[in-house]
C-alpha cells in the first residue's frame, strides 16, 4: 500500500531515499528543479551523468524515461532523473507524462527505495497545466504496482500545491 503525501516547498530540502528530477535528455543540467538539483546535490551528481552520455545513454534519456544516479550532497540516496514531455496544445502527450511517473517508480523499485519524492514534472519551463499534470500524477501512482511506501509531491506553491491536494480529495 503506497501512501500519497504532498509537502509545499523545495524538493532539495526534502529527505527521501530517492528524488526525482525534472531533467532533460542530455542528462546535464538545466534549469527550474533541475538547476537546484546539480546546485544543491553538487558535482557527483553531474559526473554521474556525464558517466551515463558516455556509456548506455550516449544519445540521452528518452521523454518518458527514468535513470538513477547518486544524490550527492542531497539528502537521499538516489536522484531518479526524469524526461517529462514539453506541453502541447496540439499533441497529446499526457502518455509520456504518465510514464515519467511509472518508469521512475518502477526504478525506486529495483534500487529498494521506500520514499520517493517528487516535483510536479513538465509543469514549469515545460508549460504543463497544474491540474492536468496532477490528474495525471496522482492516477498514476493510485494505479502503481509498486514497493514504494510513501510517494510525496513536493509542490513549489500553493497553486500546485491545491492542484494535487484537490485530486486526494
Ligand atoms: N522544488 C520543487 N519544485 C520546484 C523547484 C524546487 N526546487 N523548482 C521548481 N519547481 P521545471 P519541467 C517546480 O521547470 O517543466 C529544466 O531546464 C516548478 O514550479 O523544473 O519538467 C530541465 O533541464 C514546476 O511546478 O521542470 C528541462 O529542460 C515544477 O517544479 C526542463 O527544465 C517543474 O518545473 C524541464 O521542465
Amino acid at each position: 500500500m503506497t501512501t500519497i503525501t504532498l509537502v509545499k516547498g523545495d524538493i532539495t530540502r526534502q529527505s527521501a531515499d530517492a528524488i526525482v528530477n525534472a531533467a532533460n535528455s542530455s542528462l546535464l543540467g538545466g534549469g527550474g528543479v533541475d538547476g537546484a538539483i546539480h546546485r544543491r546535490g553538487g558535482p557527483e551528481i553531474l559526473a554521474a551523468c556525464r558517466a551515463l552520455r558516455a556509456s548506455h545513454y550516449g544519445k540521452g534519456l528518452a521523454t518518458g524515461k527514468a535513470v538513477a544516479t547518486t544524490a550527492g550532497e542531497l539528502d537521499a540516496r538516489w536522484v531518479i532523473h526524469t524526461v517529462g514531455p514539453v506541453f502541447s496544445a496540439t499533441d497529446d502527450r499526457s502518455d509520456q507524462l504518465a510514464s515519467c511517473y511509472r518508469e521512475s517508480l518502477r526504478i525506486a523499485d529495483e534500487l529498494g527505495a521506500r520514499t520517493v519524492a517528487f516535483p510536479a514534472i513538465s509543469t514549469g519551463i515545460f508549460r504543463w497545466p497544474m491540474e492536468d499534470a496532477a490528474r495525471i500524477a496522482v492516477g498514476v501512482v493510485r494505479e502503481a504496482e509498486t514497493t514504494v511506501e510513501e510517494v510525496r509531491f513536493v509542490l513549489f506553491d500553493e497553486q500546485a500545491y491545491e492542484a494535487f491536494a484537490a485530486q486526494l480529495r
